[in-house]
């Protein structure tokens, strides 16, 4: 599976070669990273790093939109360019194989691939063709996401997560692309992080198509849901030998005090993060304190859409990033309080690497039928620079090195997890951040694209090629 990864050897930045930081990443003797089954890779999603915006038919998303609205996103910053992918995929392809990891996760652009009628657009297809068939060449997994936030603004303008149709459209989507994609494609996601689309895009404004209103909010995320349910039996029938699943962000909220209402508090936090989308696709139901929550807020459900959406999964794709401290409020039943003196990111989130084994632990014994798992996002932004050709990006190292640990943790207390995606293979396009905050373990140069491994790269393929070289 993995490939030579002497390209980056060679170009192995002094230190590392000396030892000291590769040593200290590398995991211990009795640690299940050193399995050659678990999957180790990169992920990334269209809008954040293809650019071309413009080109071979690709119809205007609600991203597009948003980001060229003044004050959505810092800086002006829009994903006309990003890393300008579309151009530049078979070098980023080289790249990853050269770092030896073994599973790449990316999401296809909607508006790239259909019209609003539905008819396919060559070209667009063409694009993710050539792409996954490479990526078969090198022998790396492809985990493939349908729906990564760029709905096209054809379908917003007709109400877009709102408008029940919606969920049909994307089952039409999904049909065409598991057809034309069938044997290419190892894994399929059908939607991102459902919870932010709803919540952040219709809930409170802060992403597109930048509505705010709570009940827009759940109306949105059982549309989602629903979506999701549609494709997976298309998914299968179009493409039985793929895996087929879903990737939820996750939240641990930890209560700011053990008085009962701040325990209570931190509950609903994860009621309100994680319940709400891993009941209704585990169990069959939304867990009712959540509307309890916000009164009023019940979205609108037909008969047998709990079904759909509780289609069997192959497996479930956990994105995970940090920790909520939350206090009892009155009003809304929680409220942040964030710690003082404890390590954050560039973001502001806070470092808690045992928020996520305790999240999967939990959900091991809350759900007797828990799929097989994979962290398809784990990362951090950091203010990166390239300095002598190097990126020292220490504190992802040591984020990672604890991450890796915790997923470890998880699966020596039982729970099946089967890889881990680093967030991101490069610096790109955050959202409402736009390129200021760097996610990446490549580092890009927005002005010349130029691409420079960092060094968390070069240490992660480090253990890839160590661990190859045992197996
Ligand atoms: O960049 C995003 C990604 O698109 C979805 N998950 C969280 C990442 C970091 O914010």
């Amino acid at each position: 599976m993995a490939n030579d990864a002497s390209a980056v050897f060679d170009t192995l930045s002094p230190a590392v070669s000396r030892g000291s930081l590769a040593d200290s990443f590398t995991p211990p003797a009795d640690s299940t990273l050193w399995r050659k089954n678990f999957l180790l890779g990169a992920a990334t999603a269209s809008y954040q790093i293809e650019g071309a915006v413009n080109e071979d038919g690709r119809l205007p998303s609600i991203w597009d939109t948003f980001s060229a609205i003044p004050g959505k996103v810092l800086a002006g910053d829009t994903g006309a360019v990003a890393c300008d992918h579309y151009h530049r995929w078979e070098a980023d392809v080289e790249m990853l194989a050269s770092l030896g990891l073994e599973g790449y996760r990316l999401s296809i652009a909607w508006p790239r691939v259909m019209d609003a009628a539905g008819v396919p657009n060559r070209k667009g297809l063409d694009f993710y063709k050539r792409l996954l068939n490479r990526l078969k060449e090198k022998g790396i997994t492809t985990f493939v996401t349908l729906y990564h936030w760029d709905l096209p603004q054809h379908l917003e303008d007709r109400g877009g997560w709102l408008n029940r149709d919606t969920a049909y459209r994307f089952a039409d989507y999904a049909d065409l692309m598991s057809r034309e994609l069938a044997g290419t494609v190892d894994a399929w996601a059908t939607l991102n992080e459902p919870w932010c689309s709803a919540y952040l895009g219709y809930g409170n404004g802060h992403h597109a198509p930048g509505l705010a209103n709570d009940r827009f909010a759940t109306q949105a995320m059982h549309h989602l849901l629903l979506a999701h349910g549609l494709a997976v039996p298309v998914l299968r029938a179009n493409d039985p030998a793929s895996q087929k699943g879903i990737v939820a962000n996750i939240g641990r909220g930890t209560p700011n005090s053990d008085s009962a209402a701040d325990q209570r508090a931190a509950h609903l936090f994860e009621v309100q993060h994680n319940a709400w989308i891993l009941d209704p696709l585990l169990k069959g139901s939304y867990p009712q304190d959540l509307f309890e929550l916000w009164p009023g807020t019940e979205p609108l459900v037909l008969d047998g859409d709990m079904q759909t959406i509780s289609a069997p999964l192959d497996f479930l794709g956990i994105n995970y990033y940090f920790r909520t401290n939350v206090a009892s409020d009155g009003a809304h039943g929680f409220r942040d309080v964030p710690l003082e003196g404890v390590e954050r990111t560039q973001m502001g989130w806070e470092v808690y690497p045992d928020g996520l084994r305790d999240l999967l632990t939990g959900f091991k014994k809350t759900y007797h039928n828990l799929p097989p798992i994979y962290i398809t996002e784990n990362g951090m932004a950091s203010d990166d620079q390239v300095t002598d050709g190097h990126v020292e990006d220490t504190q992802r190292i040591s984020f990672l090195k604890r991450h890796l640990a915790a997923v470890d943790q998880a699966i020596k207390a039982g729970v099946d997890i089967r890889g881990y995606f680093l967030w991101s293979l490069m610096d790109n396009f955050e959202w409402a951040f736009g390129y200021e905050r760097r996610f990446g373990v490549v580092h890009v140069d927005y002005s010349t694209q130029k691409r420079t491994i960092k060094r968390s790269a070069e240490l992660v393929a480090k253990f890839l090629k160590e661990r190859k070289a045992r197996a």
